[in-house]
């Protein structure tokens, strides 16, 4: 039997032994065999009674502010504080949702706002926001991450929150297609006084007429109930549900239809590799869809006591991919074994990040590395296969 068989058989077992014991979902006892009684969620709660202590730190992972804006012009940054997220706390309030790029301080936020229909129309549009206002209806919670979210930023390029907008597809309607339109350049206003140290200028993305429909696209006007704060891309902004930030254009004033021949923008070239392209294709039609594929991690390793004993229970989050998945498993360096993470509430949608929790009893101190998997090999899920998302802390004591 190969080792993966084996494995997979291993987990099987495991879980079912799992779902038996404890009947229902749990990660099992603070010692691996007692459930404890469930907590607010309906799920058990294996360290009740016991005594929270402060969390662990991850380690190396620099030294960047959470929650501070640091940074000016493209190269502003805010990054959310994800060790803050609860299983009734997952939406990120406005003025802690990242930020990646400030409010242009070349856009005159009095100056009145409108969108330019063009390219393969058979007669130009301008869609003013009081026009497209009351388009926008409730459409949901969706994440957003930075494709370029990374270790060195503590991971906070990743935020959830409530969205109100209007569908691209049903703000194209304004204007009659030529047949030879295929696809649809989105840009927004991208010109700031300081130059960046990084990124290029011009913030567009071309995505087909399907990939809008199918993502159910929109132009968000409001985040959280509120209208968008103005680094978040005041009056309108383009979210795509499932894609990387990257492709969500802030400050949009421009879409245009194009057909199977247009050039790549610079946005997309500049993010190709973080969108995992292959290479840094010419052609619009040769990229990828910049979905976020399966991902997880921790977002906090919390200590707790009773008497003299000591456990650990990792929190974390479940994001990406394109159906819900309940083969979570985790392990504590790489020479360990997977072993299942019941997600409890499910995971009931990949819109937004599902939270997880799992008690951890390390066998001696030392640092672990800890890493996510889902033991599925139908789901892609190219990061979390290069390990991506490892987190390392330091355990002093067991
Ligand atoms: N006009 C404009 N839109 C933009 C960008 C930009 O620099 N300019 N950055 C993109 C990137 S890389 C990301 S990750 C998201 C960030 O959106 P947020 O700052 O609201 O979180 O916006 C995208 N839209
Ligand atoms: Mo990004």
């Amino acid at each position: 039997m190969s080792s993966a068989a084996t494995r997979r058989q291993f987990l099987e077992q495991a879980l079912a032994t799992a779902t038996l014991l404890l009947s229902g979902c749990s990660d099992g006892g603070a010692d691996g065999s007692e459930a404890g009684p469930p907590d607010a969620l309906g799920c058990p709660d294996a360290l009740a009674g016991w005594q929270r202590r402060e969390n662990l730190l991850f380690l190396d992972e620099g030294n960047l502010p959470l929650e501070q804006p640091y940074g000016q012009g493209w190269d502003k940054r805010l990054l959310t504080d994800l060790s803050k997220l609860d299983p009734d706390h997952l939406l990120t309030d406005n003025d802690r949702f990242y930020v990646r790029t400030s409010y242009p301080d070349r856009l005159d936020p009095n100056a009145p706002w409108k969108i330019s229909l063009g390219g393969l129309v058979r007669l130009p549009q301008e869609v003013t926001l009081e026009e497209l206002l009351p388009q926008a209806r409730p459409l949901g919670t969706h994440l957003m991450e930075c494709s370029g979210n990374g270790a060195g930023g503590h991971f906070g390029l990743l935020s959830a929150a409530t969205w109100t907008g209007a569908p691209v597809l049903e703000v194209l309607r304004r204007v009659e297609r030529l047949a030879s339109a295929t696809r649809v350049l989105i840009s927004g206003f991208d010109d700031h006084s300081q130059a960046s140290m990084t990124s290029v200028p011009g913030a567009s993305w071309i995505f087909t007429l399907d990939q809008l429909a199918e993502r159910g696209a929109f132009l968000a006007t409001e985040m959280n109930g509120a209208r968008l704060p103005p680094d978040h891309g005041y009056p309108v902004r383009l979210l795509v549900p499932g894609w990387y930030g990257c492709t969500c254009i802030k400050w949009v004033n421009e879409i245009k239809l194009v057909d199977d021949s247009e050039l790549a923008t610079a946005q997309m070239k500049e993010f190709a590799a973080r969108t995992h392209q292959d290479g840094v294709p010419e052609l619009a039609r040769d990229y990828k869809p910049a979905l976020i594929d399966q991902d997880a991690m921790p977002v906090r390793v919390e200590q707790w006591t009773l008497g003299d004993r000591t456990r650990y229970r990792v929190a974390g989050i479940l994001w990406g991919g394109e159906r819900p998945t309940d083969k979570l498993v985790i392990r504590f360096n790489p020479q360990e074994d997977y072993v299942p993470v019941v997600v409890c509430p499910k995971q009931t949608t990949n819109q937004s990040w599902t939270f997880w929790s799992h008690v951890w009893t390390p066998a001696s101190a030392g640092i672990y590395r800890i890493q996510l998997q889902v033991d599925d090999s139908t789901v892609p899920k190219k990061r979390l296969d290069a390990g991506y998302y490892i987190r390392s802390v330091q355990v002093a004591a067991v």
